[in-house]
């Protein structure tokens, strides 16, 4: 098979033998660790999704895809690019209530994190009062929610709105696949205090994160 194919494949079949040399020889044809994942093993994904979707995969299949996602972003973190920035400002960032999806939200750590910013991440099924009480703690210049299920699209007005009734008021930055920029501004940001910005993937979030502290 095709290298990407391959790649695509540990994805779908959850298998991590041969993985980590099949990264070394695309980072070898000169692929940015990045590109490598948004591009044959999001696709393997994706595919994922696909077959969830039409119950072709059981939940302990998907697990299992996750975690040689997992395994893959892991190893590639070290070749990404690191920006040689002072400390460029602060982000509490979490999955919220109700959703276990942490993939995204950990690039939308690493991402943030290489280039100059202090992430607190909070994890997984992450309620509202525990927000409030680390943006009493840890004062930072943004919140970053992530989630991938409806619910959690809905989930997200809720937290705005506990958010804003506790005096929260930095920017809102919001993210994953059951969110598009229409969702955002209709009714999350209404629901809160402070300027909110969908993010479609993990580099708008570095660039709404520069914007905001500019
Ligand atoms: Co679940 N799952 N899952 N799942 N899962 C989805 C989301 C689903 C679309 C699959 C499907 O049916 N086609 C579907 C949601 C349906 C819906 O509500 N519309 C679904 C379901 C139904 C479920 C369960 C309910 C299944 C069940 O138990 N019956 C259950 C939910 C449990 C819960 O949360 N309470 C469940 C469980 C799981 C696993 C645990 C098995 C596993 C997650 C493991 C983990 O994360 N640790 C899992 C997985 C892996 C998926 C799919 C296949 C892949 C998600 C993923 O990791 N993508 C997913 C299908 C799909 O998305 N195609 C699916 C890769 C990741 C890098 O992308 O998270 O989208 P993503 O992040 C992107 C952007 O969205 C953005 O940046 C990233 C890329 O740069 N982004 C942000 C995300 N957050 C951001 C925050 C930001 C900025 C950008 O700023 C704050």
């Amino acid at each position: 098979l095709p290298l990407d194919e391959r790649l695509g494949n540990y994805i779908i079949e959850g298998t991590k033998d041969g993985l980590v040399e099949d990264l070394e020889r695309k980072r070898g044809e000169g692929m940015a660790p990045l590109d490598i994942i948004n591009g044959p093993l999001m696709a393997g994904m994706a595919e994922v999704g696909r077959l969830f979707n039409n119950n072709e995969l059981i939940v302990a299949e998907v697990l299992q895809s996750a975690e040689a996602m997992k395994t893959a972003v892991s190893h590639l973190e070290q070749y990404m690019e690191k920006a040689d920035t002072a400390a460029r400002g602060k982000i509490v960032l979490a999955t919220v209530k109700g959703d276990v999806h942490d993939i995204g939200k950990n690039l939308v750590e690493i991402i943030l994190s290489n280039n100059g910013y202090t992430v607190v991440n909070l994890g997984i099924k992450v309620p509202p009062e525990e927000l409030i009480k680390a943006f009493k703690q840890h004062q930072p210049d943004a919140i970053g929610l992530s989630g991938l299920l409806v619910k959690s699209a809905q989930q997200m007005v809720i937290t705005g709105e506990d958010l804003k009734n506790a005096g929260v008021n930095v920017p809102l930055l919001v993210g994953g696949a059951a969110l598009s920029e229409r969702y955002t501004t209709g009714k999350i940001g209404p629901a809160y205090s402070a300027p909110t910005f969908y993010a479609k993937d993990a580099m708008t979030g570095l660039r709404l994160m520069n914007e905001i502290m500019d």
